[in-house]
This record gives structure tokens, sequence and C-alpha cells, in this order.
């Protein structure tokens, strides 16, 4: 096979940007593509559209080195790395439009040979899908020219520069060859081990360890709920649970947020849904935590005379960073405002200037800032620990109904 000198990075999101400019800054010529101009526009000035540390760098080096440009049209490459959204749809498949589209574009570009690795988080079948929509739209090429693998993508938001060089990788290849193609790929920047193996386990397994990791975090949550009803501190349980050598509890929190661990899990529940049992009760159980945080704020609020002033503390998806995506502090604060219109609500999120648009519509809740929120609250409601949070000083609080999802004041 031929070596791979440039890369088309279809998607330049959050993991498709730093991929592209990974392999940019690691000597390979990369094409970033997206359908969003400002994006494309961004980009090929070296500036990145969202925050993630570490990453400005690679994309203005790589940039002005000439290794990296960006474009809205899918060029010629040696191979393809696609990395565009899998939203589920409202009956909790998976909506594989967006791979087809980017299907779609590449496959005129096909000369035959190029090596095409999906990256986005994917049901399983979706990477063979892909191939057999590529070979619908190309019936002068087989399997046999194309070399199609799924390599999903596993680094933590906040530390992806430093995870995509350092976390092992899963390649599953629709054929051994693929496999073994994107393995040298993934070779130019990855130091960590890479692990060769099917398209659909390599599928699966993306899928389990975000499965995994939302169980575990329902089991915390469900806990959490226990310990209210019988009158006992969670986190002291937890912490005390955690001593035994062979227990490791995770934080409960106000829900699950982000657009993985709270997504992933269904994609296994509609290709199994008679087996995946626990899976799907971890994803209700989880995705019900925040109707129960409301219930708690109901209770606070009734035992306030005049207008209750509650202080939201946080709004992103998990501590210290600005994405807001699929978080369940929004989405307690929207329904917070919706419901209680007698209420005020003061919401504190350090790492934004202006009220994000799901919020904008509310007339009795207002950003403002931590000291303020404190000060003026009658009930201080912790969605979120951010740092910035754990310097509240605790007599600030006193005489107040603190409801603190997050344990920090525990
Ligand atoms: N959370 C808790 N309690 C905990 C841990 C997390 O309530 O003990 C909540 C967080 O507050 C947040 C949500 O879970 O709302 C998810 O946060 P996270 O830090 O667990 O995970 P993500 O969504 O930022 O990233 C995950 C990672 N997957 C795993 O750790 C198995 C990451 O490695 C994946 O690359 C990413 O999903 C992805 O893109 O799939």
């Amino acid at each position: 096979m031929a070596e791979i000198k440039t890369v088309a990075v279809i998607g330049l999101g959050y993991i498709g940007l730093p991929t592209a400019a990974i392999l940019a800054t690691n000597g390979v010529d990369v094409v970033g593509v997206d359908v969003n101009p400002k994006t494309v526009e961004a980009v090929s000035r070296g500036e990145v559209p969202f925050v993630e540390p570490d990453l400005g760098g690679h994309v203005s080096r790589a940039v002005s080195e000439g290794t990296l440009t960006a474009s809205l049209e899918t060029p010629k490459a040696d191979a393809y790395i696609v990395a565009v959204p899998t939203p589920f749809n409202d009956d909790k498949t998976a909506d594989l439009s967006y791979i087809e589209a980017a299907g779609s574009a590449i496959a005129p570009q096909l000369v035959g040979d190029e090596l095409i690795i999906l990256e986005s988080t994917s049901p399983p079948g979706a990477t063979q899908h892909l191939a057999d929509h590529i070979l619908g739209l190309r019936e002068d090429l087989t399997i046999d020219n194309l070399r199609v693998a799924h390599c999903p993508e596993r680094v933590l938001p906040g530390r992806v520069m430093v995870e995509l060089v350092t976390n092992d990788r899963i390649v599953g290849g629709i054929t051994p060859a693929a496999a073994e193609a994107a393995r040298d790929l993934y070779q130019t920047f990855c130091e960590g081990e890479i692990l060769l193996t099917d398209a659909t386990t390599a599928e699966m397994a993306k899928l389990v360890e975000n499965s995994f990791r939302d169980v575990n975090i329902a089991f915390a949550n469900e806990l959490s709920v226990i310990s209210d009803k019988l009158g006992i501190n969670v986190w002291e349980l937890i912490e005390l649970a955690n001593h035994h050598p062979r227990v490791n509890i995770l934080q409960p929190g106000p829900g699950v947020g982000g657009h993985c661990i709270a997504v992933d899990p269904w994609f296994i529940v509609s290709s199994a849904p008679e087996e995946a049992k626990l899976i799907h009760q971890a994803r209700v159980t989880n995705d019900s935590k925040p109707g129960w945080v409301i219930e708690q704020v109901e209770k606070a609020v009734a035992q306030v005379d005049g207008t209750p002033k509650v202080a939201v503390l946080g709004l992103a998806f998990k501590a210290n960073i600005d994405d807001l995506r699929e978080s369940p502090a929004i989405s307690i604060a929207q329904r917070l405002g919706a419901e209680f219109g007698d209420a005020r609500f003061l919401i504190v999120e350090p790492h934004i200037d202006e009220m994000p648009k799901q919020l904008s519509g509310l007339a009795n809740a207002e950003l403002v800032s931590t000291d303020d929120a404190i000060e003026q609250a009658d009930i201080v409601l912790l969605l979120v620990d951010h740092a910035q949070f754990k310097s509240i000083d605790r007599s600030a609080l006193a005489g107040k109904a603190v409801i603190d999802t997050r344990g920090m004041w525990r």
C-alpha cells in the first residue's frame, strides 16, 4: 500500500479539529473539512472556534507551516477521517445522516485504495453501513479497493491534546488490511498501544466504555436518593465504602451531561432492547436525577417568606469547562425558571459572559457573579463543582438553605 501523505478530516469539531491538528504537526498534509463557513474561516486563520487547552498552539503552528488548511469541500486524499456528530433520533436510535453525508462527499473523490476511517461514536454496524453507502455510489469499486475502519475517539474533553497522544487506541477494520493501514496512520502521533480488531467490536468497545461509566454513575445517583430518604450523608457513605480494596463508587451529581455518556448507551439499547436492561435502566436513573434536584428546590422554596432568591451555581456539564451541551444544570435552570415564576434565579457560570440562549427567555433569571449570587440568595443550589466555587467562604452560606448536588460542602 502506498504511504499516506494527505489526509482529509471531515468534521472540525471537538474531535476532528484536534485530530487534524495533531496529524498536521506530525508531518502529514491535512485538509480539514466542515460544512460551517465560520469554522472553516477560523481554522484557515489558525484559530480555534471552541475552548480546549493546547489546541490553539497546534492549529496556529500547523496553519502557519502550511500543513493544515480548511475547506468547505471534500478534496481527494490518501486517507479520510470522518469525525461528524452521531446524535440520536426521537426513538433513541442513532441518526447516521451526518455519516452518510460525509460518505456521499467522499465517494466521488475516490480512485481506489484509499483508507477511510470512521471516528464518530457509532452504533454496531455503522462502519459497514458507511462502506456500503460509498460502494452504493461507486459501483466501479469493491470493498477490496477500499480500506474502511472504525477508530473510536476516547479523549476526555479538557485533556484532548494529551490523551490523543497517550491513550491506547482500538482500531477495527472491515478487513484486516484496513485495520493495519489505520494503525500505521495513528502511529504517526499516538504513543499508546494500538489494538486491532474487527469494526463491530471496535464500535461496541467505545459504547461499552461510556456505558460502564453511565451505569456506575447511576449507582451513585441512586445511592444519593436512598441516602436522602434514610437521612444519611451520601458523600460520607461513599467515602467509607471506597476504603474497601475492591470498591470504587463514583460520585453522585445532578444528572449526567455531555454528548457522550448520556447518548452512547442508547445505541446499545436500540441494538438489543430486550437484553440491555441494566444499561437502559441506568439511562433512566441518570435522566431522572434533575427532576429529583428540582423537588429539593421546591421544598426549600416552600420555606421562604416573600420572593425566594435562588443562587444557581454552575451551568456546564461538568467542572472546569465551558461546554453546556446536554448539561443537566442547564435543564434544571430552565425548568426552575419556568416552574417557579415567583422566584428569582441568580445564575452563575464563571466560564461564560452572557446568558446562554436556552435560558435567555426567562424573565426571572439573570447572570451574576458568585459573590452577588451568594450574598442575595435564600437558597444556594450548587450544580457544578467548578474550582472557582471551592473558594466560597463557608460562613457566607450561614442561614441559607444549601442544596449541594456535587458534595462540595459535604
Ligand atoms: N459524572 C458524575 N459522577 C462521576 C463522574 C462523572 O455525575 O463520578 C458526570 C459529569 O458531571 C458529567 C458526565 O458524568 O455530567 C460525564 O462526564 P465524564 O467526565 O465522566 O465524561 P465525558 O463525557 O467528559 O467524557 C467521556 C469519557 N469516557 C469515559 O471516561 C469512559 C471520555 O474518555 C470519552 O472520550 C468521551 O466520554 C467521549 O467522547 O465519548
